[in-house]
């Protein structure tokens, strides 16, 4: 079966990626931005982390999401259309649909409308009752729905804590968007992952395979590839730290020495030891967590976590 996404017509704007790297490369705290990450060598390599064993929050949020679907699925309201913002694999989405048995439409969003077909496609093939519905957008931008879920009632689906790579205030704006593209009445699903001791956190970013690290050092692969980068890999390590002021991870990328980087016409100078942020990963309690999608305009209404308190999954609704 064939199916047809619905393009927002909302165009995004995005910079190009060299024009990103040449501003974040030219600020005192050298930055490039996570979205980089995801070519299809890096999305393999995060497929890949989300499998070590130090990677603790794509397995225990399936866990939450298996354990407690029945009660996740008896609090949504029955004919629903469940939209997903930015579906990744369909992994979590399909542990949740063995518990909605009467979900009238999934509506995977998604910028990249040729892997949301592919996705779509093999999902339609395994669930022939479900109607499908996909739509290219950019969900940090105003979109709308597709007509044809007119009247159906709403439910968002935000899995793997990817929240946590927004700036609090992003996060809470981003928040705020789901609720008014959803519209009134909607319910939304997030997952969220938790403060915990820094060891934890830091084996989960700087796994002992080095997979976190080469996932960080493809940036500077893909810079050197499409933007005719002279970075030389070896002169720069992964580093993971957890900076509890902020309540985030952070990824770095670690200059061994001083030295000139070319990036096409222009020169990056590194002091011995300067950093490139590559991802703050935000972490969560239930609490503050509870208290940003309040003023996003969200009532909260009930969280499940594992029995480790590592991930939490919450339930709000408008
Ligand atoms: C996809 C943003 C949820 O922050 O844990 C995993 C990305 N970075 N290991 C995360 C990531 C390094 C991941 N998110």
């Amino acid at each position: 079966m064939t199916i047809n996404p619905t393009f927002s017509d909302a165009t995004p704007v995005a910079p190009a990626f060299l024009d990103d790297v040449r501003a974040g490369l030219s600020r005192p705290q050298k930055t490039l931005s996570p979205k980089y990450f995801y070519d299809a060598a890096g999305s393999e390599l995060f497929e890949a982390i989300t499998r070590l064993p130090e990677y603790y929050p794509t397995r225990t949020e399936i866990g939450i999401l298996d354990g407690r679907g029945p009660e996740i699925a008896a609090l949504l309201p029955a004919g629903a259309a469940l939209v997903e913002f930015g579906s990744g694999s369909t992994v979590k989405l399909r542990r949740l649909l063995r518990h909605l048995d009467k979900l009238a439409a999934y509506v995977p969003v998604d910028v990249s409308g040729e892997f949301l077909c592919a996705q779509a496609e093999t999902l339609s093939a395994d669930f022939p009752h479900l109607r499908v519905e996909p739509v290219v957008a950019d969900f940090t931008r105003d979109f709308d729905l597709p007509e044809s879920l007119a009247g159906l009632p709403r439910a968002g689906f935000f899995p793997g804590s990817t929240i946590g790579n927004f700036e609090p205030e992003e996060a809470e704006a981003l928040l705020a968007r789901f609720g008014r593209i959803l519209g009134s009445g909607a319910h939304m699903i997030v997952g969220v992952d938790l403060v915990k001791d820094a060891k934890t956190l830091e084996t989960a970013y700087d796994d002992a395979a080095g997979v976190t690290a080469a996932f960080n050092m493809n940036l500077l692969t893909r810079i050197n590839r499409e933007l005719a980068g002279r970075f030389d890999l070896g002169a720069f390590t992964h580093r993971a730290v957890f900076n509890r002021q902020a309540s985030r991870i952070e990824m770095h990328l670690v200059a061994r020495d001083a030295q000139d980087v070319a990036v096409g016409s222009d020169t990056f100078a590194f002091a011995a030891g300067e950093t490139i942020h590559t991802e703050s990963s935000y972490k969560y309690t239930v609490e503050t967590f509870r208290a940003l999608a309040e003023r996003a305009g969200w009532r909260w209404i009930q969280v499940w976590t594992d029995a480790d308190g590592l991930f939490s999954v919450h339930a709000l609704r408008l």
